[in-house]
């Protein structure tokens, strides 16, 4: 394997560090003695719950974890930033990643999500360090949208159906482009969907496994989706995170699919969640009219729900402009150049979502309880 630096202790910047894969990448890169750097949006309120527990006291000698106050819209701080830290590699993952509020910000998404990736690779060339950086960017199987080949590779032709994943492809493109015309190692991760607990709660699993166990013990009622026939290839953010780190350790850069090679339902996902909750579910009805009904009860995980309740209605202001219908991937090049296979699958993912929102729900149920008041934020 390549390494562009291999004698010092490896230094990384991370954009996107406070996101799901931020958080994940971080921790796998501080294990193997990298020093990690990241940018974080300011806030009004604390946005650095991922990463609290990596978090090392500036005041302190040795520190291997620092965070920069940047953007991805804003030139000047990316160079700063990047002259600062003299990266030698480079993680793009920040971005506005939500495909359906794409639709309501598509100019902020093509500005973070496109616009971005050229910045920071023009940030690198206006330092003068594209033989030292390596360049990640975290592109998607969104790509694929309208899909054109079954199941998806690197050579899949793409047909994006989103702003963001427009956004996207532009971001694929120039670092392809990067490449060619500088010579810079800069590589496209094509990943389908993962998820966590880490997950952000608008993205559809965590938002079931959430919804799902707050419904068990009594915060909400009912869960409003959108298209339960959407199939998706869900794998886990922790398996994911280790192939954008071996991508940019080979001699070439290269790009590649990262996915699991297995695909299921929405309404498959929401079986799934409401089972690890001892609820077995009926679904009822076609389109806008299917609802999930309690038929039984095992266990003391949902004491707030009873047979005949219906947990689950459509709500079509969930349904998109233009819908990515099914993704599967094709991991056989990962596989086979990277040594790369996940590790945890679907349903042992659904199972620690749903045991860890189910934690949560017990906390606030009990809060609730006592007095308390108890804010649940549903979306
Ligand atoms: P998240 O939405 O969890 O995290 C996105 C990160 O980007 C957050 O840290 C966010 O900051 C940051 N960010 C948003 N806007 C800006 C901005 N203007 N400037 C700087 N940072 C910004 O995403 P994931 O961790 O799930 O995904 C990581 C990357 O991988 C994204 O680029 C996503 O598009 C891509 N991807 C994700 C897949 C998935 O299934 N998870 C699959 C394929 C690709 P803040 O915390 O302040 O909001
Ligand atoms: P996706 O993820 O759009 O694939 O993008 P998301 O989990 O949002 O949607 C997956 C599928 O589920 C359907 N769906 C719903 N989705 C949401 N969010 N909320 C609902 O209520 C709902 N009901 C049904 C969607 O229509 C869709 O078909 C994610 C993001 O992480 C991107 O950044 C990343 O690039 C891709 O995965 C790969």
């Amino acid at each position: 394997m390549g390494s562009n630096n291999s004698n010092a202790a490896q230094v990384a910047l991370i954009t996107g560090i406070t996101g799901q894969d931020g958080s994940y990448l971080a921790e796998f890169l501080l294990e193997k003695g990298y020093t990690v750097h990241g940018v974080k949006r300011r806030a009004s309120l604390f946005n650095t719950e991922r990463v609290d527990h990596i978090y090392q006291d500036p005041h302190v000698t040795n520190v291997r974890f620092k965070l920069h106050y940047g953007d991805l819209t804003d030139t000047s701080n990316l160079v700063r930033i990047i002259q600062e830290v003299q990266p030698d590699e480079i993680y793009n993952l920040g971005a506005q990643s939500h495909v359906a509020v794409s639709f309501e910000s598509p100019e902020y998404t093509a500005d973070v999500d496109a616009m971005g990736a050229l910045r920071i690779l023009e940030a690198i060339r206006i330092l003068g360090l594209e033989k030292r950086t390596r360049f990640y960017q975290a592109s998607t199987s969104e790509l694929y949208g309208l899909v054109q080949e079954t199941p998806q590779k690197e050579t899949t032709p793409f047909y994006p159906r989103s702003p963001y994943a427009v956004a996207k492809l532009y971001a694929y493109w120039i670092t392809v482009n990067y490449r060619e015309a500088y010579g810079m190692y800069a590589c496209n991760g094509i990943l389908f969907n993962h998820e966590s607990p880490r997950r952000g709660e608008t993205f559809v699993t965590r938002k079931i496994t959430r919804g799902l166990a707050n419904i068990a013990q009594g915060l909400e009622e009912c869960l409003y989706m959108g298209n339960l026939d959407a199939l998706r290839d869900w794998g886990h953010a922790k398996d994911y995170v280790s192939m954008q780190w071996l991508m940019l350790q080979q001699d070439q850069p290269e790009d590649f699919v990262i996915a699991t090679g297995k695909q299921y339902s929405v309404r498959q996902f929401i079986q799934w969640s409401a089972e690890e909750l001892g609820i077995a579910l009926r679904f009822e009805g076609e389109g806008v009219d299917e609802i999930a009904v309690v038929e039984n009860i095992s266990g003391d995980k949902a004491p707030a729900v009873k047979p005949g309740d219906v947990i689950v209605k459509i709500d079509p202001g969930y349904f998109r402009p233009a819908e990515v219908e099914t993704l599967l991937g094709d991991p056989a090049k990962a596989k086979e150049k990277l040594g790369w296979e996940p590790e945890i699958t679907v349903q042992e993912m659904c199972r620690e979502m749903v045991a860890s929102d189910l934690e949560t729900a017990r906390q606030h149920a009990l809060l609730a309880r006592n007095g308390y008041k108890v804010s649940v934020s549903v979306e």
